[in-house]
């Protein structure tokens, strides 16, 4: 499909809700979000780049929402702008790496987080997980010779807590966005969420100032 052909539906986006692409070029020309149409080298297409800027103190950061031609949605961000540094001292090697003469570029966390309502086939989505479990068989054709072999573990999290994984816990192998409409095959239409991060639990839980994130746990 090409990218001229592309529609914009319903689109959530800096905190607000815009019904039509007529709301969403408002914005466009407003300057506070560009569209980038690129090509994509690995696809062998182009892709759509919903892009926008947030400057919070030293900070620039760029947020892209990235379609590909598949269905592939991604959101990245980037942090660009003036490095956050202290006063170099050769102590302070221990909590970061020397850029300048007088300056360190000091170890620090940046958190986000997305909240993400995605609509797969309509809005009654649960969030489900698929992971592999073995099982411990007798060769139906081999009765002698036991066998070993994975099986499908489909696992349903009616409530938002049991949703919620932490950190260093190993993750269910698919994390599903998932429709209670099924494909021509009996399967529930789904988006698998992909999570490339290196965040971490950056405080012990419940540790002064980390009250005031517990979304990050
Ligand atoms: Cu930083």
């Amino acid at each position: 499909m090409k990218a001229q052909d592309w529609a914009v539906e319903q689109v959530w986006y800096n905190g607000k809700f815009y019904r039509s692409p007529e709301e969403l070029a408002q914005k466009y020309h407003a300057g506070e979000v560009d569209v980038v149409v690129l090509e994509d080298l690995w696809l062998q297409g182009q892709v759509l780049v919903l892009r926008t800027m947030s400057t919070v103190y030293n900070y620039d950061y760029i947020w892209d929402f990235i379609f590909y031609p598949n269905g592939v949605m991604e959101a990245k961000m980037h942090a660009t702008g003036y490095v956050h540094a202290t006063f170099y001292t050769p102590e302070g090697l221990r909590h970061g790496t020397r850029l300048h003469t007088h300056l360190i570029g000091n170890m620090h966390t940046h958190l986000l987080h997305y909240r993400v309502d995605l609509d797969v086939a309509g809005t009654r989505n649960s969030f489900q997980t698929l992971g592999m479990k073995l099982e411990n068989i007798t060769n139906p054709w081999s009765p002698e010779h036991q066998l070993v072999q994975p099986t499908l573990e489909q696992m349903a999290y009616p409530r938002e807590r049991q949703a919620a994984f932490h950190f260093r816990q190993t993750l269910p192998k698919y994390l599903l966005f998932t429709s209670p409409k099924e494909n021509c095959w009996g399967h529930q239409r789904s988006y698998r969420l992909q999570i490339h991060s290196m965040a971490e639990q950056v405080l012990p839980p419940g540790w002064q100032e980390e009250r005031a994130v517990t979304w990050a746990r």
